[in-house]
C-alpha cells in the first residue's frame, strides 16, 4: 500500500461510482480513482461530493488493469481529505474554459494543476538540472556574486534603483563584472542566477525578472572555446529534455528536434546581408531588431537551422567589456539564437588594463565608477570570456511558446508585481 497526495481537478458521479481525478507529483497525468458504493459504501459518500480543488491523500495502489486514457488508475482503500477549498476555483484547471492571459497568470500557481501547464515548470526544472550536471561534469565551480550592486554592467536604462542606507545601489542585471573578477582565481565558473532589468517595454520575450545560467572561463585562445561550451551545453539541455521529458513535451505537444553541435555560425555582416536581400533596414552599427533575429530565424529555418551563432557585432552595440578587434569596429561578442530568438550572448572580454579603460571612455563611461573592478585587472588576470543563457528565452524556444511569461509561476513584468 502506497499514499499519494495531491489535488481533486475532476470529479464526476456516474450511478454508484464515483470517478475522481487527482492530481499528483507522481506522474504527469492525473490519479484516477473510481470508488464504487456497492463496493465500499462509507468511501462513496467521503468522496462524492468533494468540491474540485481539495486537497487528499490516497491510500492504495495501482490497478492491475489500466482502462483510463486520462491518468493512471489507482484502487484506494481510503481518501484522506486534508483541505477543502473554501470558494471555487477562479479558473478551469481542466483547460475547457479558456481564460485569458491576464487570468492564467494571476493563478499560475494553480493552474500547474493542470497536467500541461505543470509540464512547463517541469521542464524548466530539468532545464537546470541539466545545466548543472553539464557544468559541473565540465569541472566548472558554481558560484554566487551579489545581487545589489553599485554599478550596472549592461547600461543604465536598465537599472533597477534600491535605497542602500544612506546611498543608492541597483539590482544586478546580470553577474557579468563579478564573474569577471573570478577569473583571478578560478578559471571555469558558473552562476544561475535571477537578472533584474528595467525594460520599459511589455514584449513577448522581456521580463523584469528573469533568470540565466552564467559561465566564465579562462585562458581561451578565443571566443570559439566560449561558443564551443555553450553549443554543448545548450545541445545537452534541449537533446536531455526530449530523452528525459517525452511524455511531457507530448503533453504539451511539441515535437522538439535534437539539436547536433557545432552549431552554424554567421558574421553579423553576413547575417545584415541575408536581411538587407529580404527586404529589411537595418540601421548601420546597431543591434538585430526584434523583427531582424525573427526574419533571421526563417531564412536559418529554410537552411535546416535551428540553433546558429551570430558573431563580431559592431563595437557600437556591444557592453564595454567586450574585447575589440584589432581595426576596432567589431566586438568579439556573439548571439545565440534559436528558432529565431536570442536565447544567450557572450564573448571574448578585454583582460588588459589598459585597453578596458579605454574601452570604458569610449562607451562613455567613467572608470571611477568601476574602481574595484578594474582593480581586479591587475593582478595577473588571463584571456578570458563567458555567456549568459537566458532560462525563460531557452524554454520559450524549445517548446515554442508565444509569450515568455508562460515559462515562470511568478511573473515580474511591467505591470505584475504581485502575485
Ligand atoms: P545579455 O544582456 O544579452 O548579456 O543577456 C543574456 C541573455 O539573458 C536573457 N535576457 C533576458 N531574458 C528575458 N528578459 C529579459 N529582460 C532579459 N535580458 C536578458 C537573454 C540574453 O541573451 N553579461 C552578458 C552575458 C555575457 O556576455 O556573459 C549579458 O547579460 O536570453
Amino acid at each position: 500500500m502506497v499514499r499519494i497526495c495531491g489535488w481533486i481537478v475532476r470529479l464526476k458521479v456516474v450511478g454508484r461510482v464515483a470517478i475522481t481525478e487527482v492530481v499528483t507529483d507522481l506522474y504527469n497525468k492525473p490519479v484516477v480513482v473510481a470508488v464504487k458504493s456497492d463496493r465500499d459504501l462509507e468511501l462513496f459518500s467521503k468522496v462524492k461530493d468533494l468540491p474540485i480543488g481539495t486537497a487528499v491523500c490516497i491510500d492504495g495502489e495501482v490497478s492491475p488493469e489500466q482502462r483510463s486514457k486520462r491518468g493512471v488508475e489507482y484502487l484506494a482503500k481510503d481518501i484522506r481529505i486534508y483541505a477543502k477549498p473554501s470558494e471555487s476555483m477562479p479558473v478551469d484547471l481542466v483547460g475547457k474554459v479558456p481564460a485569458l492571459l491576464d487570468t492564467r497568470i494571476k493563478y499560475r500557481y494553480l493552474l500547474i494543476r493542470n497536467p500541461v501547464e505543470r509540464s512547463i515548470i517541469k521542464i524548466r526544472a530539468l532545464v537546470l538540472k541539466l545545466a548543472r550536471e553539464f557544468l559541473e561534469n565540465r569541472g566548472f565551480i558554481e558560484v554566487h556574486t551579489p545581487k545589489i550592486v553599485a554599478a550596472g554592467a549592461e547600461g543604465g536604462a536598465t537599472l533597477f534603483q534600491v535605497k542602500y542606507f544612506e546611498s543608492n545601489a541597483y539590482l544586478s542585471q546580470s553577474p557579468q563584472l563579478y564573474k569577471q573578477m573570478l577569473m583571478t582565481s578560478f578559471s571555469k565558473v558558473y552562476e544561475i542566477t535571477p537578472y533584474f532589468r528595467a525594460e520599459k517595454f511589455n514584449t513577448k520575450r522581456h521580463l523584469n525578472e528573469s533568470w540565466g545560467i552564467d559561465v566564465e572561463q579562462g585562458f581561451i585562445d578565443s571566443e570559439e572555446d566560449v561558443m564551443k561550451t555553450l553549443e554543448e551545453l545548450v545541445a545537452y539541455i534541449v537533446n536531455g529534455v526530449i530523452e528525459r521529458a517525452p511524455e511531457e513535451l507530448e503533453l504539451l505537444g511539441v515535437e522538439a528536434r535534437p539539436l547536433s553541435t557545432p552549431f552554424k555560425r554567421i558574421d553579423f555582416r553576413e547575417a545584415v546581408e541575408l536581411l538587407m536581400n529580404r527586404g529589411l533596414e537595418i540601421p548601420e552599427g546597431e543591434d538585430l531588431s526584434e523583427a531582424a533575429e525573427r526574419e533571421l530565424g526563417s531564412i536559418m529555418a529554410e537552411k535546416n537551422c535551428e540553433a546558429y551563432f551570430i558573431k563580431k557585432f559592431p563595437w557600437t552595440s556591444a557592453g564595454f567589456y567586450y574585447m575589440r578587434d584589432e581595426e576596432g569596429f567589431t566586438a568579439r561578442k556573439f548571439d545565440l539564437d534559436y528558432k529565431g530568438l536570442e536565447v544567450a550572448s557572450g564573448g571574448q572580454r578585454e583582460h588588459r588594463y589598459e585597453k578596458l579603460v579605454e574601452s570604458l571612455k569610449l562607451k562613455g563611461l567613467s572608470p571611477s565608477d568601476f574602481e574595484y573592478y578594474l582593480e581586479a585587472f591587475k593582478y595577473g588576470m588571463p584571456p578570458h570570456g563567458g555567456f549568459g543563457l537566458g532560462v525563460e528565452r531557452l524554454l520559450m524556444s524549445l517548446l515554442n511558446l508565444d509569450n515568455i511569461r508562460l515559462t515562470t509561476v511568478f511573473v515580474r513584468d511591467r505591470t505584475r508585481l504581485t502575485p
